[in-house]
């Protein structure tokens, strides 16, 4: 039982670093690993139809502050935030 437990504190714990506090959205979808999240991974993730909705794209296109088209990290978390406030969206 102690052991199990103290298992799991270091397992997480080793998590915990990797991620610099968390899991980041951009290691979870990045399917070219080029450390930034495009409108093609954000699309594979949450389906094709989103990519149809129009206040999705707008979203991106603020989400994406510097316009080259791909997430960084604080624009993905922004993207994010700014997903789960729109009407019948969870991301
Ligand atoms: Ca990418
Ligand atoms: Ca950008």
């Amino acid at each position: 039982m102690r052991n199990g437990l103290a298992w799991i504190v270091m397992c997480c714990s080793v998590v915990w670093s990797q991620g610099g506090g968390e899991i980041g959205i951009i290691e979870e979808l990045d399917s070219d690993g080029d450390g930034k999240l495009s409108w093609e991974d954000v699309i594979n993730d949450m389906g094709e139809s989103a990519g149809e909705r129009t206040e999705i794209v707008e979203t991106f296109k603020i989400a994406d502050e510097d316009g080259d088209n791909l997430l960084n990290e604080s624009e993905a978390n922004h993207f994010v935030e700014l997903v789960n406030d729109l009407p019948d969206t969870e991301y």
